[in-house]
């Protein structure tokens, strides 16, 4: 067993490398070198507008995001992959979503925690490396360092970064979770992918908050994602209506995006939705006691913003539905919760409700 130290042997090497990445369950793999200068140019653009709000991990490492050899030295290459993850078709999204009773949750974390997931498949991707080759020098991401996963996987012909600012693909559109390893092996890098936004502006239009300030930039203080996963506490209220039933996370910009008619559905059984979170109503999970939350969460992204962040975004799709005494009865019952945040955003749910005609 050697390293491949001619540029045959390394092309057939990155062959197997893409073989073996689609039979362990990734949809395509690509490979890229470590110059982000451009991406680096629009990070720090970014930063600098502040569009990254309270998550400081953004902006806490430098340039290891962009600087691949910074974060684990001798990467000189970056093995890309994507997986699949839609469980339901775009139509029962939808009713989800117009139906102001539903409680609704993005299609990425229905199912398992996509991170522990990916990583180990990442993990026997290089196992089968290793097998083949010896030792070598890796390491695999998964949405869990500074990494600039999009820029990366576009590099590395996976797809290109839309105008809503996630990756897309001609082929399957953009419900595909990114991770990758980082490697110190020479091998040939893939063509970067081309761009197809062309003249569409469809999630611009659609973004409930106008998060999407410019084409490809999202600021995230805006994004009902960040305001109802990152952000710890109070949401601003002006943005409060604008969220609507969204109490995990939001979709909108990719339901819209007409490449999604080519998405498939996921073939991991561990992205199929559990206890029904494709389908609960609001009053039923803010119903939901500490002990219940922490069960139906077991496994899944959403248990992650613990159960106070849960209430909290209840509560506010709560007091952006129609007026029902049921709810105003629900939301009552939570006055004295003894988190302060919960009981702000109770009030105000309380107060719209109230107000309603
Ligand atoms: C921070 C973060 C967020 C933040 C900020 C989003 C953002 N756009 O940055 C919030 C919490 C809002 C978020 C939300 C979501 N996220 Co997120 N998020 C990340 C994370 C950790 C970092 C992203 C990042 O580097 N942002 C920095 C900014 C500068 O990058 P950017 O906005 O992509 O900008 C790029 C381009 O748009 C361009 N650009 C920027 N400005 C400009 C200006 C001009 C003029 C031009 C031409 C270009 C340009 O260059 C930049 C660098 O390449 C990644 C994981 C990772 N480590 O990469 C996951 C990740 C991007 N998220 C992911 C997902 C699934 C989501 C959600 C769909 C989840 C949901 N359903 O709620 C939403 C989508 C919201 C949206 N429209 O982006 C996936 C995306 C997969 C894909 N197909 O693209 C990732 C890759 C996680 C993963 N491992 O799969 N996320
Ligand atoms: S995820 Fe929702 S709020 Fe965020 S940019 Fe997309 S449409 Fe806008
Ligand atoms: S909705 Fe249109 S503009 Fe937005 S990402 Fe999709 S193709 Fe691009």
């Amino acid at each position: 067993m050697v390293i491949p130290d001619n540029s045959e042997q390394l092309t057939s090497l990155a062959a197997q490398i893409k073989v073996w990445g689609q039979e362990l369950g990734f949809q395509q793999v690509g490979i890229t070198d470590t110059d982000l200068s451009k991406a680096e140019t629009h990070l720090d653009n970014w930063l600098a507008k502040s569009f990254h709000g309270t998550m400081d991990y953004m902006q806490r490492h430098g340039h290891k995001r962009s600087r691949p050899a910074l974060l684990h030295p001798g990467t000189s290459r970056v093995i890309s992959v994507r997986m699949d993850y839609l469980p339901e078709s775009g139509d029962r999204m939808w009713s989800a979503l117009e139906n102001p009773l539903s409680a609704y949750i993005s299609r990425y974390a229905l199912g398992r925690d996509y991170h522990k997931l990916m990583r180990n498949r990442l993990q026997k991707l290089a196992d089968r490396i290793h097998a083949e080759i010896g030792d070598f020098g890796y390491r695999a991401f998964v949405d869990s360092a500074p990494v600039l996963e999009k820029a990366l996987a576009e590099k590395a012909g996976l797809g290109w970064i839309g105008k809503h600012s996630n990756l897309i693909n001609r082929k399957a559109g953009s419900w595909f979770f990114l991770g990758e390893l980082y490697t110190d092996l020479p091998l040939p890098v893939d063509k970067p992918a081309t761009e197809h936004c062309g003249d569409c502006h469809a999630c611009l239009d659609i973004c409930p908050t106008q998060a999407i300030v410019a084409p490809y930039q999202v600021d995230a203080r805006r994004c009902v994602s960040y305001l109802t996963i990152e952000l710890h506490g109070s949401i601003p209220e002006e943005l409060r209506p604008l969220i609507g039933n969204r109490i995990y996370g939001c979709d909108d910009c990719q339901i819209i995006c007409p490449w999604n008619r080519f998405a498939k559905l996921t073939n991991e059984k561990d992205f199929n939705p559990r206890h029904r979170l494709n389908t609960q109503e609001l009053l039923d999970v803010f119903a939901w006691s500490g002990q219940e939350f922490l069960d139906k969460t077991e496994g899944s992204a959403i248990r992650r913003i613990g159960y106070e962040r849960w209430l909290r975004n209840i509560a506010v799709a709560l007091g952006n539905a129609p007026k029902s005494k049921v709810i105003i009865e629900s939301l009552k019952t939570k006055l004295l919760h003894p988190s302060e945040l919960v009981q702000e955003h109770v009030k105000w749910a309380l107060d719209q409700q109230l107000g309603k005609t």
